[in-house]
């Protein structure tokens, strides 16, 4: 069957500009180059006096560098440009082209994006079928000096929470005008009108184009994204209340079923893969752990992915051990191959495994055995998730998670999680109920699982009550529960981002 195309991602969203002021000297393709290096997600090009000419050959260049990216170009208000070269959309402001005309020349399966300061403005876009919205002015900014209205935080909230109230809540948005790496946190807090509402990105012009280092200002936008986003996860879990069903090993079955209740989560422990179509319907996810396998197990593992495939329900693939026996490696690289994996999560040892198929190194047991830096796990997470095209999380004492070309490290945790068996498996529960709740971005679903599962670690070893492996568990079960319940509120003040 065609899969559709992703949804596109506005999170970084990197808007150009050509001025001498703001460019300086350099090549335009260039900066975009590493901004995309850097994480930025959505392109788009504005030129608005340039020669029709140039601004057509320029296009084309980013247009050959966006997509080997896979992420979405977009023009400014040059409508026929964008039909001319088949880019994924426009951007129109609301002084050009009105949407019903744009739509007739580039077609219903091309992006609409229109800028909006008001929430009339907003509402209108919306019923005339704008596919997202540029909110702004946020901050006066010297890259715009014609902007009408300077609406602030408060604006760009009041209009998110007009959006919802008239039912376009679905409507993607982003912020504009004067954003950069020292307030977008602030923004991204202020702005938000959860779970009503909030930005599924910010955009800037000057914070990436005109920084020394546009791939280090990209990467830290993708930071404040990702941040921002972790609430934003967090809540639709405890609002969708998704099933996480769970087929995993015998050791840890009761500690993943109260994670999964910890973050908000209904779990079901069901190793019968005859349930599993049934299951699949109930709009949740499949966590399918190797970690006792058995030849039954491997049958059941098979039809229960193809079940969840078939649903179009994200599955997480925990293959505990894949590289610790020859039936190990050989499954593992057997139930890769069957079907589509939302997440692949597993330590260095068995990603290095399933990378290298089943011929790969031997692992000891099922700890991860393997020294890799940084560089080298991040090369692996990144080059398996192409791969599969899948998430990757890698875990370790600074977990690594990928979408291949979008890649964070998650850095908090605390060494007694491996004084404790089950908490890398139940990691992957967690996972599930993220990902279920939060399809718009595996990816940062993943990561929130990664920050909240590492912060509970910490705040429970920190506990007077916590004097080892034994009443560490009680405690981290606590914490999770009780930072679930916080975050979700959007107080992000418990979590730890970094050690
Ligand atoms: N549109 P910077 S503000 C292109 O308010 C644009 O619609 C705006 O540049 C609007 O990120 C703006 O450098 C410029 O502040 C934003
Ligand atoms: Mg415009």
């Amino acid at each position: 069957a065609p899969t559709p195309a992703a949804a596109p991602n506005y999170g970084v969203y990197l808007v150009t500009d050509s001025t001498p002021a703001i460019l300086g000297g350099r090549d335009l393709v260039q900066v975009v180059g590493a901004a995309l290096r850097g994480g930025v997600t959505c392109v788009q090009y504005r030129d608005k006096n340039g020669d029709r000419g140039a601004v057509v050959a320029m296009a084309r260049r980013l247009h050959a560098l966006t997509q080997r990216h896979g992420v979405p170009l977009l023009i400014n208000d040059r409508v026929d440009v964008a039909v001319e070269i088949g880019c994924e959309g426009v951007h129109i402001g609301q002084d050009d082209m009105n949407v019903h005309e744009a739509r007739k020349l580039v077609g219903q399966d091309k992006i609409i994006g229109v800028t909006a300061s008001s929430v009339d403005e907003a509402i209108k876009a919306c019923q005339d079928g704008a596919d997202y919205l540029g909110l702004g002015t946020v901050y006066a900014t010297a890259t715009k000096k014609d902007t009408k209205s300077i609406i602030g935080p408060l604006g760009i909230r009041a209009i998110l929470e007009a959006m919802a109230e008239a039912g376009h809540g679905a409507v993607p948005t982003v912020c504009i005008g004067g954003v950069n790496n020292d307030n977008a946190a602030e923004v991204l807090a202020q702005t938000s009108a959860a779970p009503a509402k909030s930005l599924d990105g910010v955009a800037v012009v000057s914070a990436v184009i005109a920084a020394d280092d546009p791939a280090e200002a990209a990467r830290h936008l993708a930071g404040h994204i990702a941040v921002a986003a972790i609430p934003l996860v967090v809540g639709a879990v405890g609002r969708a209340t998704p099933l996480s069903h769970n087929m995993t090993n015998l050791v840890v079955q009761n500690f993943a079923a109260n994670v999964a209740l910890a973050v908000g989560a209904s779990p079901i422990m069901s190793n019968y893969a005859a349930e599993a179509a049934d299951l699949a319907k109930l709009g949740g996810a499949l966590v399918v752990n190797m970690g006792t396998v058995t030849p039954e197990g491997l049958a059941n593992y098979k039809q229960a992915i193809k079940a969840y495939n078939d649903a179009g329900r994200p599955i997480i693939l925990d293959p505990v051990g894949a590289g610790a026996t020859a039936i190990r490696r050989a499954a593992s690289a057997e139930i890769l191959a069957l079907g589509r994996f939302a997440v692949i999560k597993g330590n260095v040892a068995e990603m290095q495994t399933l990378y290298g198929g089943p011929s790969a190194t031997q692992q000891r047991g099922v700890d991860s055995t393997s020294e890799l830096g940084m560089a080298g796990r991040a090369s692996l997470a990144a080059s398996l998730a192409r791969r599969h095209r899948a998430v990757v999380l890698l875990t370790g004492p600074t977990d690594v998670v990928s979408d291949g070309r979008r890649t964070y490290r998650v850095d908090n945790g605390h060494a007694m999680l491996g004084r404790v068996t089950g908490t890398g498996c139940t990691l992957g529960t967690a996972v599930s109920a993220m990902v279920a709740a939060y399809p718009a971005d595996p990816l940062l679903a993943a990561v929130a699982a990664a920050v909240v599962f590492g912060t509970a670690a910490q705040r429970a070893v920190a506990r007077d009550d916590v004097r080892g492996p034994g009443t560490f568990v009680p405690a981290f079960l606590d914490e999770l529960d009780a930072i679930t319940r916080a975050t979700a509120e959007g107080d992000l003040r418990w979590l730890v981002l970094a050690r």
